[in-house]
C-alpha cells in the first residue's frame, strides 16, 4: 500500500540514519551514510518530478557505492576511512584528471559529501526562518555557498530553475512529516549538529589525503 507507506515516512528517521553513521572511534560507516542518502532522495522524489534530474544523479552515486558494499572488496568499504586507504594503496583513484577510474568510491562519495554541506546550510536556514521564509531563496543561497562552486554553468542553471519549483515553507514542513512546525524546528535543531559532525569527519579525512578536488 504505497499511500500508507508514504504516510509513515518522516524526515526524522532519515536524519536519524546519519546518527548511526559515526562509529565509536569516529569512523564514518558507508552503509549508513548511503542509507541516509537513500532516504533523502526518497524525500526529494516526493517533492515532484522537476527534481528527478537531481535525484537520478544522486541515485546513480548511491548505486555505485552500494555495488562496492556488495563486492568481494566489501570489507574495505565498511568505512570512509578504510575505503580511502584501500583505494589509494591500490591506486584505484584518478587523482588529477579523469582516466581509468571514473567511478571510484572516493570521487563518488566526494560528490555526496559536497551535497551534504548544501543540506546542512539549507536545513539551518529552514530552521531559523520565519513563517514567510522563501524556501527557493534559502535553497539557492545554500547552493551558491557550497555545491555551485563545483558545478558547471549548465548544471547551475538547471538547478536554479528547479529551485523555483520548490513548495513554500509550510508545505515543506508538512512533507517532512515530522509534526507541527515547532516540532520540525526542534527536530532540525537536534539533527543538524550530527550532520555537521559527519560532514566534518569526512572533510578531515579527504583534506588529510589531499582528495578534496578529485576529478
Ligand atoms: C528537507 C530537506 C531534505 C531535502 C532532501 C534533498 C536531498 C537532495 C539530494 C541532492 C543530491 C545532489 C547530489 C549531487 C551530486 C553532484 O554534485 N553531482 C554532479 C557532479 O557529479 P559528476 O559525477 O558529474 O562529477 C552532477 O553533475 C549533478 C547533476 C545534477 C544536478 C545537481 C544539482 C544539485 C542541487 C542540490 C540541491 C537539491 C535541491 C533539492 C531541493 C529540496
Amino acid at each position: 500500500e504505497p499511500a500508507a507507506e508514504e504516510q509513515r515516512f518522516s524526515l526524522r528517521e532519515v536524519l536519524d540514519t546519519f546518527r548511526s553513521c559515526l562509529s565509536e572511534n569516529r569512523e564514518v560507516l558507508v552503509a549508513d551514510y548511503v542509507a541516509g542518502w537513500r532516504g533523502l532522495v526518497r524525500f526529494l522524489n516526493s517533492l515532484g518530478s522537476v527534481f528527478s534530474f537531481i535525484s537520478k544523479d544522486a541515485t546513480n552515486k548511491i548505486q555505485i557505492l552500494d555495488n562496492f558494499l556488495q563486492s568481494e572488496n566489501r570489507v574495505h568499504y565498511a568505512s570512509v576511512q578504510s575505503m580511502v586507504q584501500f583505494e589509494l594503496e591500490n591506486e584505484l583513484v584518478d587523482l588529477t584528471k579523469r582516466g581509468k577510474f571514473p567511478e571510484s568510491g572516493c570521487r563518488t562519495l566526494l560528490r555526496l559529501h559536497r551535497a551534504l554541506r548544501w543540506l546542512e546550510l539549507f536545513l539551518e536556514r529552514l530552521r531559523t526562518s520565519g513563517e514567510d521564509g522563501k524556501t527557493s531563496a534559502m535553497c539557492s543561497e545554500a547552493y551558491n555557498e557550497s555545491l555551485a562552486q563545483h558545478h558547471p554553468w549548465i548544471v547551475r542553471t538547471a538547478a536554479g530553475v528547479a529551485f523555483c519549483a520548490l513548495p513554500g515553507r509550510a508545505t515543506f514542513f508538512e512533507v517532512m512529516n515530522a509534526g507541527a512546525p515547532d516540532q520540525v524546528v526542534a527536530m532540525l535543531g537536534d539533527a543538524l549538529p550530527l550532520i555537521s559532525e559527519v560532514y566534518q569527519v569526512v572533510e578531515d579525512v579527504y583534506a588529510h589525503n589531499d582528495l578534496l578536488q578529485l576529478p
